[in-house]
């Protein structure tokens, strides 16, 4: 049986993530910090697929607690496949002479500090069981930069570059690396953007159709199931009505 490890499950992409990993008949790691709706994730998972799921509560950006409940997971569940480094967020959406330090703090702590201290732990697992895939989820966010979007964007390109470096760090070991950027998903992202204005949140995908959650998890299970000698290093995957992060056809 395989394993995927998959950070920020809770909700939006990393959640569709674990359903269709878990309908492929993957065991799960599924790490998140809201222990409930982990918790309800891995339950539902589990009773309808009848697949083993550990669930991991941890903050990606506290080292040492994300080691010691890592380490923790029994030595036949460090035997991981596939990595999906999910776990992100945007925080205000202001120019820089405005914007809030800890706001700054908080992308740049979970969107490549986290990112790393996960990847750091996972490959080390990965390399010495020979095997592993690691996919990075960027943004449109790392491939441009737009008004406002300053730290985020800059958080998103540092995951662009992570991903191209760890490809060369990880090719000695027969490890593929595989970068996912999405354009604008609906999910719980503008809802934390906006610090819980939902009809702000609301705003960023009416009169457009954005894509699903689920849209981003079948392009990463088509980088996952591409045969042994086939990596996929990057994909854009964007909404038909978005031609680049702020060019929308909107009705
Ligand atoms: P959601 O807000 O719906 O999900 C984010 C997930 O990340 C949640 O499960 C949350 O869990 C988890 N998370 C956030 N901070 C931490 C942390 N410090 N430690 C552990 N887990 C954390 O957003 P999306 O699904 O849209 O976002 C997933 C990824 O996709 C992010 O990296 C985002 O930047 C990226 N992305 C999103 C796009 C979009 O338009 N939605 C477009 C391009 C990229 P919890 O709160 O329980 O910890
Ligand atoms: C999230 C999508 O458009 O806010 O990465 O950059 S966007």
């Amino acid at each position: 049986m395989k394993t995927a490890l998959i950070t920020g499950a809770t909700s939006g992409i990393g959640k569709a993530c674990a359903h269709l990993f878990a309908q492929q008949g993957y065991q799960l790691v599924l790490v998140a910090r809201r222990e409930e709706k982990l918790k309800e994730v891995a339950k539902h998972l589990a009773d309808k697929y009848a697949i083993e799921i550990k669930t991991l509560i941890a903050d990606v950006r506290d080292n040492t607690v994300l080691k010691e409940v890592f380490e923790s997971l029994p030595e036949e569940w460090k035997q991981i496949d596939v990595l999906i480094n999910n776990a992100g967020l945007s925080q205000g959406l202001e120019p820089v002479q405005n914007g809030d330090p800890n706001d700054w703090d908080t992308m740049i702590d979970t969107n490549v500090k986290g990112l790393l201290y996960v990847t750091k732990i996972v490959s080390n697992w990965m390399i010495a069981a020979k095997k592993g895939h690691i996919i990075n989820i960027g943004s449109i966010a790392g491939k441009e930069v737009y008004p406002n979007g300053n730290v985020y964007c800059a958080t998103k390109h540092a995951v662009d570059a992570l991903n191209k470096g760890m490809r060369f760090d990880l090719l000695p070991h027969g490890i593929k690396v595989t970068a996912i950027n999405p354009g604008m998903v609906e999910t719980e992202f503008s809802v934390v953007r906006f610090k819980g204005d939902e009809d702000k949140a609301k705003k960023v995908y009416e009169g457009f159709e954005p894509l699903l959650a689920q849209d981003i998890a079948d392009a990463i299970w088509f980088a996952v199931s591409r045969p042994a000698h086939v990596n996929i290093n990057d994909m854009l995957i964007m909404p038909t009505a978005q031609a680049s992060a702020t060019v929308v056809n909107r009705n």
